[in-house]
């Protein structure tokens, strides 16, 4: 695609900057990349691969003849695919920049690329620490004039290279310190980066949900040049659970002739990238593109359709995954054998014939596009689920929430909830049955490379909603499979993520980010330990929380209100707004130690050892403030070693219990020979 952009006659950049942290990509995988940009019409790659040695951390090393020799290889292929090849250097982490030497060592390097037929470059000064050292402090007045001053001269000595991208450390609006316009040092590159150098620009953040027109216009201001937009959409490496198979989005298409190119970094895994870099050419394709070019900029709308994208790129991708391939047979396993039955000669291959009475032999059943479709939307974008994903959750939240209608069922309307709760939970076990069928039909398609690619993923999704749909067959009665059910033995997969995993439970806010369910909270809440001094604002809020007849019966929970006990360790906390207290968390780690005779089963006390109270004044709209409170007792309950927790609760006391449930965090536990009007919702922790 070579598309001239209203601005100057220089071609757009469109393609794939392999810029992502981790193992880099194979030669032969870059060989397959320019193959199909080309096919794709798109026309860049961006060589910038941060782990590798002599791009970054050893930038002044010279390559040696092995090295040239592929290297030589991969830029006439690029070259051969109409591909601009830009090799990328990152000398950021350790040059002085005042230092003649540095500058001579970061030509030679370059010069010795040009040498193997790379006509465009790259100086990536991103993910580098701002501090000058003090040699670079008595030469220029700035980082800004330092990088630029040494990008300039690298520029020059290159001689007209095609294309020269020049990398900011502000490379994203959130770095820009006070803001984009502001910034001294993007007005120091605008204003003395020579004009022929373009910017490589990540949007407002680091991974840019929307990228606006008026937000590229602001910085283009700053830059005095349209930036290339070096997209992290897709980028992976920060999260090894993740992988981003949904469409390129939420960047408008009227971005196209505002800009000098889109190169998107996008999933460290090279297979999985079909989508991405598929749905991209079909944004750089897409008509309001061309208009603007060819029709005077009459805004027309744009026909690009994520969706639509999406699907397009995912029946390309099918195909793939039907040819046969044997990755590295030597390295990683045998292929898989040809099974097509001969009718003239059955008898003289080697193939295994089951007799009449014998199991009959495994066949595969083929993937289809509604399995590459569930597929995307599981793994579909960093601030969006796909919507197949995002109704599993609902659903799941729903049931959980609602999960005592699971035995409901004496009068008319318990019983109308009760089938309403059996028919979502059918429909969720359907769903996930699908993701399963899913994961099946991958592991048996004929290549081998994609899949091993999708591999860890796939498990791992498969896994996740087995224990979900475990959970919610053990809350309508039936029996989760064993090997699911969550005992105090459990297998490893019982408690998934490993060390990481369990840093991360025992943050306060982990699980109830709500990233995805719950608007913004519009309003500051503070949550700090008890002092003596709310002692009377606590029985306040909760006699007003009680009518008298429900405070009849009394419960351990009570005492820990009223003062009569003692809660444990970091496990009193309250909530403040800007009229004062509106709630509070207290727990007891060993509830036992509260009571004087037999109060709770022994079984239940095994498996919720600990107890909790908890009140937030209606006056408080957002869930997320209780959520947040309740999460850091479970926090500091879980550092006293405590493995779950139980609450009590009047069962006349239908606020709380609504309350409760909306939050999704207990759910009401079946205990035996509980005293009458007492409900008690627990969790594991
Ligand atoms: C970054 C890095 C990039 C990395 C990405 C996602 C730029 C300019 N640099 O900040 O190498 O892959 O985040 O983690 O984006």
């Amino acid at each position: 695609m070579s598309k001239t952009n209203t601005n100057s006659s220089k071609m757009f950049l469109s393609g794939v900057v392999e810029g992502f942290y981790g193992r880099p990509w194979t030669m032969e995988q870059r060989k397959l990349l320019f193959k199909r940009e080309q096919k794709w019409g798109l026309n860049t790659y961006l060589y910038a691969p941060k782990d590798d040695y002599k791009h970054r951390m050893y930038w002044r090393e010279l390559y040696t003849r092995e090295e040239e020799d592929l290297l030589i290889t991969l830029i006439s292929a690029a070259k051969e695919h109409n591909v601009e090849f830009v090799y990328a250097i990152s000398p950021g982490l350790d040059i002085t920049f005042s230092n003649p030497k540095e500058v001579a060592a970061l030509k030679k390097k370059l010069s010795q690329v040009c040498e193997f037929g790379c006509r465009s470059f790259a100086l990536l000064f991103d993910d580098i620490e701002t501090e000058m050292c003090a040699a670079d402090k008595e030469t220029f007045s700035s980082f800004a004039h330092a990088q630029v001053s040494v990008t300039n001269q690298v520029f020059q000595h290159l001689q007209a290279p095609h294309t020269f991208l020049f990398c900011p450390t502000d490379y994203c609006a959130a770095f820009c310190n006070p803001s984009v316009s502001q910034s001294s040092y993007l007005h120091t590159v605008g204003e003395t980066l020579l004009p022929g150098i373009d910017v490589l620009w990540t949007g407002p953040k680091v991974v840019s949900k929307e990228i606006s027109v008026e937000s590229i216009e602001e910085v283009t201001r700053v830059l005095q040049r349209p930036p290339v937009i070096w997209d992290n959409i897709h980028a992976n490496d920060y999260d090894p659970q993740r992988l981003f198979l949904g469409p390129f989005k939420n960047r408008p298409t009227e971005l196209i002739p505002k800009l000098s190119g889109v190169l998107t970094n996008p999933n460290c895994e090279f297979e999985p990238n079909f989508v991405a870099i598929h749905t991209l050419a079909t944004w750089c394709k897409s008509s309001s593109s061309q208009k603007d070019v060819a029709m005077d900029g009459e805004d027309q709308g744009s026909d690009y359709n994520p969706q639509e994208a999406l699907q397009l790129a995912l029946t390309d991708w099918l195909v793939e995954f039907g040819v046969a391939d044997q990755p590295d047979v030597s390295r990683s396993g045998s292929g898989r054998p040809k099974r097509e039955p001969s009718e003239e000669e059955p008898m003289q291959t080697d193939e295994y014939v089951p007799g009449p009475r014998e199991n009959p032999l495994y066949t595969a059943e083929p993937l289809t596009l509604n399995d590459l479709t569930l597929l995307a939307e599981l793994f579909y974008l960093p601030y969006e689920h796909g919507p197949t994903a995002l109704a599993m959750l609902r659903e799941l939240h729903w049931l959980h929430a609602n999960g005592d209608a699971a035995s409901f069922g004496a009068s008319a309307v318990d019983g109308g909830k009760a089938k309403e709760w059996r028919e979502r939970a059918q429909h969720f076990d359907d769903m996930c049955s699908a993701v399963v069928r899913m994961f099946n039909r991958l592991s048996n398609a004929p290549n081998r490379t994609i899949l091993y690619d999708l591999y860890n993923y796939i498990c791992d999704i498969k896994s996740g909603v087995s224990l979900a749909r475990a959970f919610v067959n053990s809350l309508g009665g039936r029996n989760p499979p064993p090997s699911q059910v969550i005992t105090d033995d459990p297998e490893p997969w019982g408690f998934r993520g490993g060390l990481s995993g369990e840093f991360q439970r025992m943050l306060p806010c982990h699980g109830n980010r709500d990233l995805f369910r719950s608007p913004p909270a519009s309003r500051v809440y503070t949550i700090r330990p008890c002092t003596p001094k709310d002692k009377l604002d606590i029985l306040r809020l909760s006699k007003e929380m009680q009518s008298e007849a429900l405070q009849q019966t009394a419960f351990i929970g009570d005492r820990l209100v009223e003062g009569q006990l003692a809660p444990s360790k970091h496990c009193d906390l309250v909530l403040e707004d800007d009229q004062g207290l509106c709630g509070y968390a207290f727990a007891l780690a060993d509830a036992k130690t509260a009571m004087n005779k037999a109060q709770y089963p022994e079984m239940m006390l095994r498996d919720f050892p600990s107890l909790m109270t908890v009140q937030t004044h209606p006056r408080v709209p957002d869930p997320n403030a209780a959520k947040r409170l309740i999460a850091n007792v479970f926090s500091s309950l879980r550092d006293l070693g405590s493995g779950g927790v139980f609450c009590e609760i009047r069962s006349d006391d239908k606020r709380m219990l609504d309350f409760l449930k909306t939050l999704g965090m207990l759910h009401v536990l079946k205990v035996d020979g509980l005293q009458a009007g007492l409900v008690v919702m627990g969790t594991k922790l």
